[in-house]
């Protein structure tokens, strides 16, 4: 996969150097190239934001910079394939999860546009969409005060699911978020540590007794922290152990799907 990432503060990616993902990039598994958009300026003070067209408070990014980086980084890796993404990190953008990042690490090309200030010009994302698949994407509900962090967590994320990037690739299937849960809790030596005791049944040796038990967790874990994860949940071919562990939480199977019971306590709902 090849990457490019275009900001006025190159600098501010420079952790994509480190640890996995540097090491994929050493590789040759990820190809990544950073921009400075003031390079793609052609005025003395290489300027790339003015004042918004209606007032208001801040500063927009003028569109001929964007436009000439786009441009440049658009032909560099010639129009062999399909149109790269191009992903436009903004508190506006559609929500990035892992699904989005399993979607994007099947793509051969990204590009990432960091903005700052109180936005790009929007005829950019206009004009973009004749060289790109242009997808405004968020990490969340808050806001952050440019793109670039937000590039170094989507990366990150797409680039461990890249074949090769995470050394052990099961490591990938029982994490959070793999199976539209949370992950179980972990353990390791020693047992006891602090009058506080390992759950017998991680010590039992019983390998089925161990997988019911660390489901059970994070159907626990995640009814008490992200009961909305449970609304997409499919239940419909839940084993009987199992509809009993979420019927224990306060939750009922209706039609496949998970139903908090009416009288269910606790203020997870
Ligand atoms: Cl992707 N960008 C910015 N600037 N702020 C954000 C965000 C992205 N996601 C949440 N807040």
């Amino acid at each position: 996969m090849r990457i490019d990432v275009v900001s006025i503060f190159p600098e501010y990616l420079a952790p994509l150097e480190l640890s996995l993902i540097g090491k994929a990039r050493q590789d040759g598994l990820l190809e990544l190239n950073v921009h400075a958009l003031r390079d793609f300026t052609t005025d003395r003070h290489r300027t790339v934001d003015d004042t918004p067209y209606g007032g208001g408070a801040g500063m927009v990014m003028k569109p001929e910079p964007w436009a000439q980086a786009l441009a440049t980084v658009a032909a560099a890796a010639g129009e062999a394939t399909a149109k790269p993404v191009l992903i436009v990190p903004s508190p506006a953008g559609e929500r990035f999860t892992q699904a989005t990042a399993h979607e994007l690490a099947g793509e051969d090309r990204l590009v990432f546009a960091c903005g700052r200030y109180e936005g790009i010009d929007e005829r950019v994302m206009e004009w973009a969409a004749e060289h790109f698949t242009v997808r405004p994407m968020s990490l969340g509900d808050y806001v952050l005060n440019g793109g670039e962090v937000a590039v170094l967590a989507m990366v990150e994320a797409i680039g461990r699911l890249l074949p090769g990037v995470v050394g052990n690739p099961e490591s990938l299937v029982e994490e959070s978020h793999s199976d539209g849960l949370l992950e179980y809790p972990v353990y390791t030596k020693p047992s006891s540590w602090r009058d506080r005791d390992v759950p017998a049944v991680l010590l039992s040796g019983n390998h089925g007794k161990i997988a019911q038990w660390r489901r059970h967790e994070q159907y626990r874990r995640t009814a008490e922290r992200r009961p909305d994860l449970l609304e997409e949940f499919d239940a419909g071919k839940l084993p009987r152990a199992d509809r009993t562990a979420f019927a224990d939480l306060g939750y009922d199977v209706v039609d496949g799907h998970l139903k908090r019971r009416a009288d269910a306590g606790g203020d997870s709902a």
